[in-house]
């Protein structure tokens, strides 16, 4: 290929999200001159106004120093570079089939820049085959070709929420090449920020790594969720029986809790049960079984409270995990709209929530009011702050004394102590 000597100092990252924006400052504070694209104006003018729209530890930080640097300029149209990045989302649809259509109109808009040489890497989480069963055929209405003309390569992220920045850099990083040049290619672009290992391979395995790494914890979580159901019919606690389990020099069981949340693990899946629904029954029926988690949840309060008509529950965490803002999937907001649908009331308090979400008229600006009129209290995302909730405060400030802890936090002794009625999620034993 001519050009293959082609410096890649201008990058273009198309999609400034979670991965996107990170990404494109990463690259910017290590001396590469970036354009973010993003198709979103509020999104633009949020960044172009010195704030950024994602709560992830040290972000900002990083965005400020690589906008100031002038390293990072932000457009709402790609722009001509050596390096085109493709970092946006990848929806799943309500048939749990992927939208790829902001992966198509990505690829799409990078058409009439894309010149001999330059590399394009897509990073949004894909079906099996998608780099070259799609993205390559749009990239080639250029009348350029894949290999021969410009490098293309698969690369994945795989960082978590509230560790980005860290992960980022650290993590092993897998590029997959529509053939070995691109895949290398990949790797001289990655090094100038990731310390971790760079693993080279081609481009349907660095997809199928990717959505494998999310449907094995899925299907771990899955087994702990059933776990957890078990040992609610067996009288045993399942926090302690998983400990011991995992005392096992070969086992790793993961954690029960009120389903799976975020727009990773929760989708992932679904693109292969999507693509070879016959050959993924296991990963069909973990999914299911997560996704019934918020039900296992609301037939545990139906056992404590008869029913749930009129009564007004205090819900205390609406994000998909702990100390995130982010509320994608999150099962937590699947059990309010079960518990209204039966004809309960909902209160719920969220220190992280920064973003507005629609229908949030249960939320309320803090603890106290969440717990005005509380016939019981539903822990259901650990977050630090409620970590220090201490029974003793709690207990004048509600009209009954019940919680409900879904993730094995409080300590249920002193809970008891204080008069509060205790059930944590798989803990059948009375003590
Ligand atoms: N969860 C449990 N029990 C557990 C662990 C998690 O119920 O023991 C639940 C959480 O509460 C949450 C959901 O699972 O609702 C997912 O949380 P997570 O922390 O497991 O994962 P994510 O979705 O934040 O990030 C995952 C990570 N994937 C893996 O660890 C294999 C991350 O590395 C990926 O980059 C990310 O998906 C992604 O973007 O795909």
């Amino acid at each position: 290929m001519t050009g293959i000597e082609k410096k890649m100092n201008k990058i273009c990252v198309l999609g400034l999200g979670y991965i996107g924006l990170p990404t494109a400052a990463m690259f910017a504070t290590h001396g590469f001159d970036v354009f973010g694209v993003d198709i979103n104006d509020d999104v633009i003018s949020v960044l172009k106004n010195g704030e950024i729209h994602i709560d992830e530890p040290g972000l900002k930080t990083l965005v400020h120093g690589a906008i100031n640097s002038g390293n990072l300029k932000i457009f709402s149209e790609p722009q001509e570079s050596d390096v085109f990045i493709i970092a946006v989302p990848t929806p799943i649809t309500d048939q749990k089939k992927a939208d790829l259509d902001f992966v198509s109109s990505a690829a799409r808009s990078i058409v009439p820049y894309l010149r001999k040489g330059n590399l394009v890497i897509l990073e949004s989480t894909s079906p099996p085959r998608t780099t070259v069963d799609l993205v390559q055929p749009i990239l080639e209405e250029s009348g350029l070709k894949g290999a021969a003309d410009f490098f293309l390569a698969y690369s994945p992220e795989r960082v978590l929420p509230g560790k980005i920045l860290y992960e980022l850099v650290h993590n092993p990083r897998v590029i997959g090449g529509v053939n070995p040049a691109s895949a290398e290619k990949g790797k001289m672009l990655y090094q100038g920020f990731v310390e971790g290992e760079i693993i080279l391979t081609d481009t349907t395995t660095a997809e199928m790594v990717k959505l494998m790494e999310n449907t094995y914890r899925d299907i771990n979580i899955a087994a702990a969720n059933e776990f957890s159901r078990l040992a609610a019919k067996f009288s045993v606690n399942i926090w302690e029986a998983i400990e011991i389990a995992n005392l096992h020099p070969r086992v790793n069981i993961l954690k029960p809790g009120p389903g799976v949340g975020g727009h990773c693990i929760s989708v992932d899946p679904w693109f292969f049960v999507e693509k070879a629904p016959h050959l993924s029954q296991l990963i069909n029926q973990a999914r299911i079984t997560n996704d019934s988690q918020p039900e296992y949840v609301i037939s545990q309060l139906i056992d404590d409270f008869d029913s749930l008509e009129g009564k007004t529950f205090t819900v205390l965490g609406i994000t998909y995990k702990p100390n995130v803002d982010d509320v994608r999937e999150s099962p937590a907001l699947v059990i309010i709209k079960k518990i209204q649908d039966l004809g309960g009331i909902v209160k719920a308090f969220d220190p992280y929530l920064i973003r507005e979400i629609p229908e949030n008229s249960f939320l309320t600006d803090n603890l106290s009011d969440a717990l005005l009129n509380s016939q019981g209290i539903l822990l259901l995302v650990h977050h630090h702050q409620f970590l220090e909730l201490k029974p003793e405060n709690l207990s004048d400030k509600v009209l009954n004394k019940y919680i409900f802890d879904s993730r094995n936090v409080i300590d249920k002794k002193a809970w008891k102590a204080e008069g509060f009625v205790v059930r944590i999620l798989g803990d059948g034993r009375d003590d």
